[in-house]
């Protein structure tokens, strides 16, 4: 079988889930550093692999994947064994919807160019951390009442993870990068502990796929 390849960011949430993903289903793979610092998401090279310019991108099964969430549907869907989507199409409802929530309603308008663009506008760095906090605080807040569900055991879908766990963990890791107090969400709180406890999640944490 062909080398997997992802083209990461360390600290990217979108690509900290990948992570979590491959980490869960036991893959093994080669990261190739993609320093969204040093705009290297923005060259000809990586637009080639990434039209978008965005992290992270995946070579896998002889093609290469974009969008974090497409990519681990994907992974779902030919590795059904992990369990990432589950059984029933309303579990998998479920499951994409607080996925969703996340990575649809939160991670995009807390990206770095967008946040970038706040700091233009308003003239001053002081917006960053304002808008992050802001941003961050309401989608978890939205997300913790979301969880208030029949469905919810250990993790946000029953009592083993999914992608929805997969997207909520590097969201609390950025929102205490921005020192949001957790103890505001407690049922999120709760299922990023647990997941957090998991060799698969802690193999894929930042400080782990740092680059030396
Ligand atoms: N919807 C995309 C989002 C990817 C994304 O926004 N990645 C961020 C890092 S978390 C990025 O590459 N940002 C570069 C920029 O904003 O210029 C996905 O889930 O893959």
């Amino acid at each position: 079988m062909t080398q997997i390849v992802l083209y990461d960011y360390w600290r990217s949430s979108a690509s900290y889930r990948v992570r979590i993903a491959l980490r869960t289903l036991g893959l093994s793979f080669e990261t190739v550093p993609i320093d969204l610092l040093a705009s290297r998401h923005q060259e000809p090279d990586y637009l080639k692999i990434n039209p978008q310019g965005l992290v992270p991108s995946l070579r896998i099964d002889g093609q290469t994947l974009t969008q974090s969430l497409a990519i681990i549907e994907y992974l779902a869907e030919t590795r059904p064994e992990a369990r990432i989507l589950p059984d029933t199409i309303e579990g998998r409802q479920r499951v994409r919807a607080l996925s969703y929530a996340i990575a649809m309603d939160v991670h995009p308008i807390c990206n770095l160019n967008v946040v970038s663009h706040v700091i233009r506008l308003a003239g001053q760095d002081s917006a960053k951390a304002n808008w992050m906090v802001k941003f961050i605080g309401s989608g978890l807040q939205s997300l913790e009442r979301m969880l208030d569900e029949p469905e919810r055991g250990r993790f946000c879908f029953g009592d083993t993870p999914t992608m929805a766990d997969f997207c909520l963990v590097p969201q609390v890791y950025n929102a205490s990068r921005w020192g949001i107090e957790m103890s505001a969400f407690p049922r999120v709180a709760s299922i990023a502990d647990e997941c957090n406890a998991l060799p698969a999640f802690k193999a894929a944490h930042p400080d782990v796929a740092k680059p030396a």
